[in-house]
């Protein structure tokens, strides 16, 4: 594994570090929004002050931190492959290039010592689990790494309901940003309650501490809503989710295909408005990530003092 001099120096001086995942720009959006959208996460967070650490496996090499070169490639190569936190050992060894899912970037974010990390929504239970099995491995990595994921929730396509019972057996903490109902991702509102509500990064820090203080090593999932006015018009988005599901269903996509293949026939036939949505969200991460990881590093900085 190799973190990138800028990633390391920041987080020697106890300077603020965010990192990001690969799967959503390898294939999650489409080329060549994507290249675009991960060069500005990537602007974002440094305009703040912070510093980026996109995660990818650059032929073999875990790497945390980004050129712009590799940044490019996984872009834009066809041939990248996706990578969950169980391929991580074999894409190393047989030198593999590939995009990091939640599962994958958490747990390398989380061994190079990163806090903090902002996705645009995470993968859950999927519909139809109970025969399938089709549950997201970001769930059970999340529930043994010490990481602050910040998400729009999950996208629809998934089970909410059952994502959040999940999320509850597995002792993942839950945090509302400014509100008490699980954001849909595309949508503000899933209908779902939340029971814990944060209104500020201090508040999300403050209980990064605590877990600390309990030596949980879980991650915290800070749940940040796109604006009402934003969000995917919710009858479109009915319409275009019961003819994805019933599209998978038909040509029998299965296994890590799934996401991809929902993901991809969403912003085919949403004619676009669900890829500015996508986009929107995970901006809105990337910015709250960023004040997260800002307060963490000076609570870090002035208990250092004390
Ligand atoms: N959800 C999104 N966009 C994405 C993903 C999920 O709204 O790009 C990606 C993330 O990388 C996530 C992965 O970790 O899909 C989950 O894939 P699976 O369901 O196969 O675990
Ligand atoms: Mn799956």
């Amino acid at each position: 594994m190799s973190i990138s001099a800028a990633v390391s120096d920041a987080l020697a001086a106890g300077r603020p570090v965010v990192a990001l995942e690969s799967t959503i720009v390898a294939h999650g959006l489409p080329r060549p929004r994507n290249l675009d959208a991960a060069r500005s996460f990537e602007r974002l967070l440094r305009d703040a002050g912070v510093t980026p650490a996109t995660v990818a496996v650059v032929d073999g090499v875990a790497r945390v931190g980004l050129t712009a070169a590799e940044l490019e490639r996984i872009a834009e190569d066809p041939s990248v492959v996706k990578l969950s936190a169980r391929d991580l050992a074999p894409a190393m060894a047989l030198r593999v290039t590939g995009a990091t899912t939640v599962a994958a970037t958490a747990l390398l974010a989380a061994r190079a010592g990163i806090r903090v990390f902002s996705t645009g929504g995470i993968g859950g239970v999927h519909r139809g689990a109970a025969r399938s099995f089709d549950e997201s491995a970001d769930l059970v990595a999340l529930a043994g790494l010490p990481i602050t994921v910040v998400s729009a929730g999950a996208k629809s396509v998934l089970d909410l309901p059952a994502t959040l019972e999940r999320l509850e057996t597995l002792n993942i903490t839950v945090l509302g940003y400014r509100t008490n109902r699980y954001p849909g991702f595309y949508l503000a509102d899933s209908g779902l309650p939340i029971d814990w509500r944060v209104e500020s990064a201090e508040d999300v820090v403050a209980v990064m501490a605590a877990q600390d203080a309990l030596a949980l090593h879980r991650a915290v999932l800070v749940a940040n809503p796109l604006p009402a006015e934003r969000q995917l018009d919710p009858r479109l988005h009915d319409r275009v989710l019961a003819e994805a599901l019933a599209a998978a269903d038909q040509r029998g996509v299965t296994g890590k295909g799934v996401t991809p293949f929902l993901l991809a026939y969403f912003q085919e036939h949403t004619g676009g408005a669900s890829l500015e949505v996508n986009i929107d969200v995970a901006t809105g991460n990337v910015v709250l990530g960023g004040q997260i990881a800002t307060a963490w590093a000076r609570r870090e900085r002035s208990s250092a003092t004390a």
